[in-house]
């Protein structure tokens, strides 16, 4: 293929490879809200391409097409999935820019190969983007990309979207290498983040550490030599998920069926309370399985009435911090059932695995009570997945106030999940509250995530960008 006017970059590409019984291997898309707004905008675009990483070590793939994308696979050597990917990307930056809940580790040879990984897919992108074409980089993984790549391509525009949180300044700083991060940033035209707050704790860490002038919003880049300054801008764009999907699942015939046969099989409770995470420390699984185990233990909820599942989806498991909460995740469910289950069915069904779509959709129509307790996330896709599934306007969502949904979602019940006392409360108040008053706050739920779909994210921050360029051909012919 020729080069493409629009280039997605991020740290992986949009597809799982599968081995069928006989060996053969094929390509299918992975699912999730990311790839179906992509897939929609590179639909649009005259042409486009996704630049990433395939998922294994050591392994030349050539460029190839599936469904509409054209994807173009960045090896990484196993030193550079050991040192890049798990090390710095998500055992240095992943802690230090969720508020620290699990100690950062650092070393230097870690940074060293973030740094080539980073040229890595800076240079497959400068080469895949036609003249004076757009790139959009994704994530934390990719924070030095947008300068690697202005330097091979001052033509094109550049874009770059955070889905994690950007820490305050005072943990910020905490970060060796900090100056080489924010440098790398600021080789983009525009930054996104989930949340206000995100962008200005960017802009804010700027100011401080680079000395560069800057608002809330736009940071003034002095250029070298005889180069002129550069505006960049940092502001929040709040990803969002796929409504249709869901509209269209939670009409699914069998969907209906699976969502009954779930409850069913519970032993039809009255309640079903449910929590679905990747296994993650940010995700305040243990924090929700303590306060629900004290209302147990409480007689507050009786476990032949109200039965909790927990999707905990497997997630990073060769670093140690994660194979740690596994541990102790197990542990304290395999003590609340052994201590409450009624005979034949449990007080707490954990999962530790993943399901398809369907189920998760099931999963979301059968529960009276979702419980998103994350001790710091980006957005939380689970909280607007489950109000996208409410088509009868019922159910509670209880959601952390540290998630970015909860700036958008202000009609869900809102807890510090680190007030064990106060999210006990906030699950009684769930499982007690009228009718009237779940559809009130259900309905109002629905509007602002059907008005603001994934579609919508993805055009605002792609409009946000073609203006950012446009400023910047009109500077360059003046
Ligand atoms: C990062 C940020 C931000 C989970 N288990 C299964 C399954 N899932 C799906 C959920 C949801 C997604 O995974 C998880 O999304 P989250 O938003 O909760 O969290 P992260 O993975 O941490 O994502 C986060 C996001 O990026 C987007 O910017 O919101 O803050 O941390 O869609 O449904 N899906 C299926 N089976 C499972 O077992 N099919």
């Amino acid at each position: 293929m020729s080069r493409a006017s629009l280039v997605v970059v991020a740290n992986r590409l949009p597809v799982d490879r599968k081995t069928a019984p006989d060996g053969s291997t094929e390509w299918v898309t992975s699912p999730g809200g990311l790839v179906t707004a992509m897939e929609s905008v590179m639909r649009n675009a005259e042409s486009a391409a996704w630049v990433g990483w395939a998922g294994g070590a050591d392994e030349d793939i050539a460029p190839f097409d599936i469904d509409t994308m054209h994807l173009v696979p960045v090896t990484l050597t196993a030193e550079e999935v050991e040192k890049y990917y798990e090390g710095f990307s998500n055992d240095t930056l992943w802690p230090l820019y969720h508020d620290v809940i699990a100690d950062p580790n650092f070393h230097r040879t870690w940074w060293d190969v973030y740094v080539e990984a980073n040229r890595k897919f800076a240079k497959a992108a400068a080469a895949a983007t036609a003249e004076g074409g757009t790139i959009w980089v994704h994530d934390y993984q990719l924070q030095l990309v947008p300068e690697m790549i202005r330097s091979l391509r001052p033509d094109v525009t550049i874009g770059w979207f955070n889905h994690i949180p950007f820490p305050p300044f005072e943990l910020f700083a905490q970060l060796p290498k900090r100056d080489s991060v924010l440098r790398g940033l600021l080789g983009a035209d525009l930054l996104g983040f989930q949340r206000e707050r995100d962008a200005i704790n960017f802009t804010t860490c700027v100011r401080q550490i680079l000395g560069y002038r800057a608002n809330e919003h736009q940071i003034i880049v002095p250029g070298l030599g005889l180069e002129d300054d550069r505006t960049v801008e940092a502001r929040c764009f709040p990803i969002s998920i796929d409504v249709s999907v869901y509209d269209e699942l939670t009409k699914d015939p069998a969907v209906l069926a699976r969502a009954k046969e779930i409850r069913e099989q519970l032993g039809n409770p009255k309640k079903v309370v449910l929590g679905v995470d990747r296994l993650d420390y940010t995700k305040g699984i243990r924090h929700r399985l303590k306060a629900y185990g004290e209302l147990l233990n409480d007689g507050a909820i009786d476990p032949h009435e109200v039965t909790m599942i927990q999707v905990a989806t497997p997630s990073r498991e060769r670093v140690d911090a994660y194979k740690q909460l596994r541990d102790e995740i197990e542990l304290t469910v395999g003590r609340l059932n052994g201590d409450f289950a009624p005979i034949g069915r449990p007080a707490i069904s954990y999962m530790h695995r993943t399901f398809p779509r369907t189920d998760m959709t099931a999963l979301y129509m059968c529960a009276d009570v979702v419980l998103v307790t994350s001790l710091r996330d980006g957005m939380n896709l689970v909280a607007k997945e489950y109000v996208a599934s409410r088509i009868d306007e019922r159910g509670v969502l209880v959601l952390s106030e540290f998630t970015g949904a909860a700036d958008e979602l202000r009609a869900a019940t809102l807890v510090n999940p680190h007030d064990i006392d106060e999210l006990k409360s906030a699950i009684l108040h769930a499982l007690a509250m009228s009718e009237e008053e779940q559809q009130d706050n259900m309905r109002s739920l629905r509007r602002q995530v059907f008005d603001h779909d994934v579609q919508r994210w993805a055009a605002d921050f792609l409009e946000s960008l073609e203006r950012m360029g446009g400023d910047r051909s009109e500077e360059a012919r003046k």
